[in-house]
């Protein structure tokens, strides 16, 4: 199948990118977003989204005028539905005194109705959005429908997973294999088709509820591998274990590959595609519900440790009340200035309601604005008047920190290292105690 034009509803993270690509790749694209900031931003040159290379593709694409931004689908020969799907606020359903999120599937019903009028026959849709299972199926075709024609038969329809690491997105949407379920065998061929225009990595055809699947299970598998290592954590402080040193030694069987514990799991993706197997069988789930129940949990672990080492370091008291405390990092993961759904944020907000009073520091954002929280222009202001300085996410640049000029920039003298950052013998040997999420034997 061959496709000039494509209409590409949505455009965030994933419909951007994925739209600008389409478009240097020669393919007439037309952008669609209902949020008149991101159009007003992308006609006047801009990019409303922080991914590293992106403005050079949107600017390329937008030049090349392959790429026009719309408020409304137009009609083309392929339709692909990049939308988000949040959680419900405030909504919530229980089983077994399990209490789980609702995914909002709002916004991709609308933008299938948008579609409704453009479809015509032959067209190809794909929806990309991460879903519950069976969403092309029963929620997505009886909408398209509403045209009088017929999904996969009239025209084709398909889910594909988008799979890209955020900071990475524009290598791994041309590198990644993909897969492509179709509500047919023709749609998943057609799907095919359209991805091949850029795509490099292999491209599988399957059936659309199987991709969903695939989606949900690569994510969730993550949730559930970093839950186990964030519960290995805590057994190793209970048994005077470093976690850190037993990981490692765990790694160098051949056959296990545990991950790493930290302040809790952030994004947009691996902290909620869990619950849309949760809220769609909360029978089945149980290992899956828990899991996210460790991993949410972790923050309120973290500011135990920093009792702890307040305790052991101060003399005794274990109370945040007065206490300074210098956050170095708030983004939900290292090297990313993305602080959206992140733990770091919840452990300052945690600290905070202990009476703690913390200054933040994010390199990556450093002119910042996050609500009730106090962001330090720079390191040096975050540190000077700390007690404590507790690394919450693993910065290159924090990684590099030399603690003897640190020690000459503060008063504190307690670091807590939750994600394993900090060389151990060399920020004791500048005169600090080092507490380690995981490790009880760091603070010997
Ligand atoms: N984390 C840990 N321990 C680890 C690894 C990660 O605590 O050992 C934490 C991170 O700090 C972060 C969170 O987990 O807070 C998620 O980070 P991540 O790097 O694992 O994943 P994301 O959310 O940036 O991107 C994931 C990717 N999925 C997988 O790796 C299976 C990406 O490929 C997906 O496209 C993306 O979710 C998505 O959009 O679904």
């Amino acid at each position: 199948m061959n496709f000039h034009k494509i209409c590409v509803v949505g455009l965030g993270y994933i419909g951007l990118p994925t739209a600008s690509t389409f478009a240097t790749n020669g393919v007439k694209v037309v952008g669609v977003d209902t949020n008149p900031h991101v159009i007003e931003t992308l006609k006047g040159g801009n990019v409303h989204i922080h991914e590293p290379g992106l403005r050079t593709v949107v600017e390329a694409a937008v030049k090349s005028g392959n790429l026009t931004i719309s408020p409304i689908p137009v009609e083309a020969d392929a339709f692909l539905i990049a939308v988000p799907t949040p959680f419900k606020e405030h909504e919530y359903d229980e089983y077994e005194g399990r209490r789980y999120k609702l995914a909002d599937m709002s916004m991709v019903a609308a933008a299938a109705e948008a579609i409704v009028p453009c479809l015509r026959k032959g067209n190809l849709v794909v929806l990309e959005s991460t879903s519950p299972p069976r969403t092309t199926i029963d929620l997505v075709t009886p909408i398209l429908e509403k045209s009088g024609l017929q999904a996969g038969s009239d025209f084709f329809l398909c889910y594909s997973p988008e799979r890209v690491l955020p900071g990475q997105i524009l290598r791994e949407l041309v590198e990644n294999a993909r897969v492509v379920g179709g509500v047919t065998p023709e749609s998943a061929r057609a799907g095919h088709d359209l991805y091949a225009i850029f795509v490099e990595g292999d491209i599988i055809e399957t059936d659309a509820t199987t991709a969903e699947m695939v989606k949900l299970m690569e994510n969730t598998t993550r949730d559930v591998n970093i839950a186990i290592a964030n519960e290995f954590a805590r057994l190793a402080e209970k048994f005077g274990v470093d976690v850190w040193e037993a990981i490692s030694l765990a790694n160098l069987h051949p056959r296990i590959n545990i991950l790493s514990p930290g302040p809790g799991v952030g994004g947009h993706c691996i902290s909620v595609d869990p619950w849309f197997f949760v809220e769609t069988a909360p029978e089945l789930t149980p290992l899956i519900y828990n899991a996210r129940q460790v991993n949410d949990g972790q923050p309120h672990f973290v500011v135990k440790k920093v009792m702890q080492a307040i305790s052991a370091g101060g003399g005794g008291s274990s109370t945040l009340q007065g206490k300074k405390i210098a956050a170095l990092g708030l983004a939900y993961k290292p090297d990313v200035d993305d602080l959206r759904e992140s733990p770091a944020s919840e452990v300052v907000h945690l600290l905070q309601n202990e009476g703690a009073k913390v200054k933040a520091w994010e390199p990556f954002k450093p002119n910042a604005i996050m609500k009730g929280i106090d962001m330090a222009p720079t390191l040096d202001v975050a540190l000077a008047d700390a007690d404590v300085i507790l690394l919450l996410v693993k910065h290159t640049e924090f990684v590099n920190l030399d603690p003897a000029q640190i020690a000459s920039k503060t008063k504190a003298r307690i670091v807590v290292d939750c994600v394993n950052g900090l060389k151990t013998e060399a920020w004791k040997q500048a005169g600090f105690q080092y507490y380690r999420l995981g490790d009880s034997k760091s603070s010997l």
